[in-house]
């Protein structure tokens, strides 16, 4: 595949509704949109990092360095065949998954482009159409938690997770069981934000019977969730701990978790994501697609990825109108039927650019051209 061109876009575009979790208050995300461009083809990918080194280390700032001083030069150097080598190409560069993703991302678009087939079909995907949930932030009373929760459900998206932290946990919960009661598929994500010292605590979510607990310690360890998990009957998710199937491995092996949600972004790219379903797969651990609040691009890869088999429990992947007013893409992402989404079948990613709208919130744009 030789690419002629890469061009880099800033937007920077109003959530619908703010998005508060335990490790801060979202009102608008700034994001990257990338495009490589081949012969008659232009692969699409985008950088899901938030504006702040609050999820992670990456933000969109130092994503936008990171492809500009050596990404971008490392892709242009030498001609790549398969997505595949992008991922060996970055190996020397440490971390900084969400830059590699980005980019990475846009290969296996413009890679499936070029074959004529969907990113799904590239990406060994069975399933024509994806069960999907959503995610809500911490709101400012039980009572307007509920009524989302409520409207969520009646558009009947098949995963509610809800945001906790200490002081915001057991109480909005044991409201919405008592409310939906518990045939709801409901789900917490601590963020981070509680320590072994509340195991007990955590221990009272157990009658609860949510579905899973999402990262309630620290998003860099897998010992303590070990330990936390064996005295728990309610089932960990990993979602900051994992960035590679080497960290997958470790952690199914100490039996840090039960599922996994996959990132994309956080594991550097669409090849490694693949691994860790695989992985995942071979140890009978069920996964997930997680999500960044993403743009139509991302919310496209996210997509994709989830027709692989393993992603057995619905994901993050919302439709366009639960994050923004108007999207990147066109069409929009849309539930098919309540709760599901049907997988495009047009080449790449199946969707197209909407230029108007990326214009309207357009910050600046970069050419790198090849020599
Ligand atoms: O922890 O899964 C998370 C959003 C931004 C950063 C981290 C997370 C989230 C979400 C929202 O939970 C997922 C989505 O709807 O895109
Ligand atoms: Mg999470």
């Amino acid at each position: 595949m030789k690419i002629d061109k890469i061009e880099v876009q800033h937007v920077k575009m109003p959530l619908v509704s703010p998005f508060e979790t335990s490790f801060g208050k979202l009102l608008e995300k700034d994001f990257l949109i990338i495009k490589i461009f081949s012969g008659e083809h232009i692969g699409y990918g985008e950088s899901v990092a938030l504006p702040d080194p609050t999820y992670s280390e990456e933000t969109t700032g130092t994503v936008s360095y990171m492809l500009d001083a050596f990404l971008i030069p490392l892709l242009l150097k030498e001609e790549i065949n398969h997505p595949d080598d992008v991922t060996k190409r970055f190996a020397p560069i440490r971390r900084n998954n969400m830059a590699k993703a980005a980019l990475e991302g846009a290969v296996w678009d413009l890679y499936s482009k070029k074959k004529g087939i969907s990113l799904s079909k590239a990406l060994g995907g069975v399933s024509s159409s994806i069960a999907v949930g959503v995610s809500i932030g911490i709101e400012e009373t039980t009572d307007k938690l509920l009524s989302k929760v409520d409207r969520f459900l009646s558009e009947g998206y098949k995963k509610i997770k809800v945001k906790i932290k200490p002081g915001y946990d057991l109480e909005p919960l044991t409201k919405i069981r008592e409310t939906f009661g518990y045939d709801i598929p409901l789900m917490a994500d601590a963020n981070s934000a509680y320590t072994l010292a509340d195991i007990e605590r955590l221990k009272e979510m157990d009658p609860l019977k949510l579905m899973m607990i999402e990262q309630p310690l620290a998003y860099d360890d897998i010992i303590d969730h070990s330990i936390l998990q064996s005295e728990l009957a309610t089932p960990i998710c990993l979602d900051e701990s994992i960035h590679s199937v080497e960290d997958a491995r470790k952690a199914i092996e100490l039996g840090s978790c039960r599922i996994i949600n996959i990132k994309i972004g956080r594991v550097g790219g669409l090849t490694e994501a693949k691994k860790i379903h695989d992985l995942c797969e071979k140890h009978s651990i069920p996964v997930w697609c997680g999500g960044m609040l993403e743009g139509g691009i991302g919310r496209a890869h996210n997509i994709a990825i989830t027709t692989l088999p393993s992603f057995t429990i619905a994901g993050d992947t919302s439709a366009s109108n639960r994050y923004w007013k108007e999207d990147i893409i066109f069409p929009e992402v849309t539930l098919s039927r309540p709760g599901e989404i049907d997988v495009p079948t047009g080449d790449g990613i199946g969707f197209k650019l909407n230029k108007e709208v990326i214009n309207k919130y357009l910050l600046t744009t970069k050419v790198y051209e090849s020599k």
